[in-house]
């Protein structure tokens, strides 16, 4: 069903290796989920009686994400230097969370991640931070129930967890009948990580205004691209990234 979201031939026939690892693997995407596999190696404890600064399932899939990447670097056919991290939707705000937390990852790419990715939470548009924790009250760790209703209350946003990946490049894409995940929210945390990107002595995004859709604007580190249609990710946003990829990956 989902065969179209990946444009292998595409990414091979361009001069990359692919790899991919399954989320469920790590940890179920059910609540259950936490209390077995790597949640359970780690005593993790059921979603509602975990400590509440313990780890979700996002948590668990980054950690998985980096865990691949320790077995693709140590791969002599692999340039563990070159290394890009992506992810959509649930596994967009993965991508995140495992390229700020893992500086190996030389480019994070978030497709359609919405709220807990790239959306700003305190716009509170789409999806909002208590209507997350309530469907999936084990993605997230359970502090951050805390803010449901909230927002403006959040000590951080998500152009900071942007920000973490400087000066790394990072690519974030929208789509614009995707108005669950915000888009416009999606842009401006990609285009608000921009002061960190200075500091580290590159330019961010570039571009004050959201651009119109499919005019993607690659920029000193920071990408933003917004195609037509719905949450998926398409031929369209692979070859965006591969676009990126050729400028930041390439020697
Ligand atoms: C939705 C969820 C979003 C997004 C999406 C997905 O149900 O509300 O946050 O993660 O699933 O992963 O496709």
């Amino acid at each position: 069903m989902h065969a179209s979201r990946w444009d292998i031939e595409t990414v091979v026939s361009r001069g990359y290796a692919t790899a991919t690892v399954y989320y469920g693997d790590l940890c179920e995407d059910r609540a259950e989920g936490l209390e077995r596999d790597v949640g359970a190696l780690f005593r993790t404890g059921s979603s509602e009686t975990r400590a509440p600064d313990a780890w979700g399932a996002i948590g668990i899939w980054a950690w998985g994400l980096s865990r691949a990447l320790d077995v693709l670097a140590a791969d002599p056919e692999i340039d563990a230097a070159r290394v890009a991290v992506h992810g959509h939707s649930r596994l967009g705000k993965t991508a995140l969370w495992a390229g700020a937390q893992d500086e190996r990852f030389a480019l994070v790419i978030s497709n359609n991640s919405g709220c807990g990715g790239a959306a700003l939470s305190m716009r509170v548009y789409g999806e909002n931070v208590e209507r997350i924790n309530t469907s999936f009250p084990f993605w997230f760790a359970r502090h951050f129930r805390a803010y449901n209703r909230r927002e403006s209350a959040l000590p951080v946003d998500q152009h900071q967890l942007i920000a973490l990946i400087a000066p790394r490049a990072v690519h974030v894409a929208s789509a614009e009948d995707d108005r669950w995940a915000d888009p416009r929210g999606e842009f401006l945390a990609a285009r608000h990580a921009g002061p960190v990107y200075s500091l580290l002595g590159r330019r961010g995004l570039g571009a004050d205004e959201m651009p119109a859709v499919n005019q993607p604007v690659i920029g000193d580190g920071v990408a933003y691209h917004i195609r037509t249609g719905k949450h998926d990710i398409t031929p369209y946003d692979w070859a965006r990234y591969l676009d990126h990829a050729d400028r930041v990956l390439r020697r």
